[in-house]
């Protein structure tokens, strides 16, 4: 019988040079394209196997031994990502950090020798941190973890939604990604709330302008279904298993595609011209009818999305132009210029309220021509994302409307 591995057999694995880390493809559900990688650590003994993460991870987190083999992987994360460079540049690489990596400067400390002997671009390296991992919530923690920010490094939640994690937390924390788990992701087929719930966690994401990856994708439905909430990533065997640097190399030479079309990332932006809307006509009111000069002048202050170009709806617009516009040229461009309309009537409508005196008449008109904008931008929203639909699974069919139909095709 083999003996259990104990922290000896990590340590002199770890000499050996026995760790390796095996590459699982993230997939941007805006291009189709792989957009990133997370870097697995497996351990290759010389005799061939290869012994499984559960099966030392646990000893060395209760150890604090973790935090040499994370010490250990940075390195060759960084060597990697330069080969990477050779025949997939560019590419973001995301590695599973402790809670014992949080305890002092250490990690900070290797990523930032690393940052400096290799000139790669710190946003394109992730670190990823689960919800446990960060509980109990201590000060140390946020320390460490806006100093590795500081770096220019980003930092995903990991696994959220299986932990005790709150919404609450992520204001609190320098995160610019969420990772959704496995579970969650692997029920929305079934499950309409599910469906509901990850919907929901990828409107947070949204508007606190993170990205969000939908873990766990095994299937085309699972991808199509995570695709229409507006989710930015997903990974999963469904587009590739972990793997050795040199098959992730094979895969990328073969420029692989999935099935992509902005159809729910157009939902974030109804979300967006929804709230935009709400926001304005919330904040006019409050400061047409209050007598509170603070209150008049908190309601001027949360209105931040005055500049047109810093509006949410805006971030949305250039981030998909590429697509949508490939998708739909002249509806896209109409889109863009009504959107500037809107906002130039929000602005009016805002401007009107400012000095006092307009009469509720007047602005009941300015705010029924306000609100019907909005309306027929939403309307655009919808039609664009049910051509661009339509466009991508069946080409022919969006330019000519007798072409052949896949439900004619099945039952014959
Ligand atoms: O998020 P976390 O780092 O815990 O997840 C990484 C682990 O999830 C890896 O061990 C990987 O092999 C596993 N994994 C990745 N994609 C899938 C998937 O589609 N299905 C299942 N069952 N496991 C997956
Ligand atoms: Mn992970």
């Amino acid at each position: 019988m083999n003996k259990p591995i104990d922290i000896g057999d990590i340590a002199q694995g770890l000499a050996k040079k026995e760790f390796l880390l095996h590459y699982q493809p993230i997939v941007s559900l805006l291009t189709g394209h792989v957009c990133g990688v997370e870097a697995l650590v497996r351990w290759h003994k010389p005799d061939g196997c290869l012994i499984p993460p559960a099966a030392f991870i646990p000893l060395a987190e209760e150890t604090g031994y973790v935090s040499e083999i994370t010490n250990a992987i940075v390195p060759m994360l960084f060597a990697d990502l330069q080969k990477m460079d050779q025949f997939a540049p560019g590419l973001m690489v995301s590695f599973n950090a402790s809670s014992k990596d949080f305890t002092g400067r250490r990690l900070a400390d290797t990523l930032s020798k690393q940052l400096h002997k290799t000139g790669i671009e710190p946003g394109r390296v992730w670190v990823e941190v689960t919800e446990t991992a960060l509980l109990p919530f201590s000060s140390a923690t946020r320390d460490a973890l806006y100093e590795i920010r500081d770096l220019g490094i980003k930092i995903a939640l990991d696994d959220f939604s299986a932990g005790r994690f709150t919404l609450d937390h992520l204001g609190q924390l320098p995160f610019s990604m969420l990772k959704i788990a496995l579970p969650l992701v692997q029920r929305i087929a079934t499950s309409a709330d599910d469906l509901g719930v990850l919907s929901h966690l990828v409107d947070v994401g949204h508007q606190l302008n993170y990205s969000v990856v939908a873990e766990g994708v095994e299937t085309e439905e699972l991808h199509e279904l995570v695709l229409s909430t507006g989710c930015t990533s997903a990974q999963g065997y469904y587009y590739g298993y972990p793997m050795p640097l040199s098959a992730f190399a094979d895969l990328m030479a073969k420029h692989p595609i999935w099935e992509n079309y902005p159809f729910g990332s157009i939902r974030l932006a109804q979300v967006d011209i929804a709230d935009f809307t709400r926001g304005v006509l919330r904040e006019v009111m409050i400061e047409h009818s209050s007598g509170d000069e603070q209150v008049r002048q908190r309601a001027h202050v949360r209105l931040s999305e005055l500049r047109c170009l810093e509006t949410h709806f805006a971030n949305w617009y250039a981030h998909v132009e590429s697509k949508c516009r490939a998708c739909m040229p002249d509806k896209f461009t109409a889109i863009g210029r009504e959107f500037e309309e809107l906002h130039r009537s929000s602005v009016d409508l805002i401007h009107s309220v400012e000095g006092g005196g307009q009469t509720w008449k007047a602005l009941e008109a300015k705010i029924d021509s306000f609100t019907q904008q909005s309306a027929h931008l939403t309307q655009m929203l919808l039609e664009v994302a049910a051509k661009c639909m339509l466009k991508m699974h069946c080409p022919v069919l969006a330019d000519n409307p007798a072409a052949r139909d896949p439900a004619v095709a099945r039952s014959t």
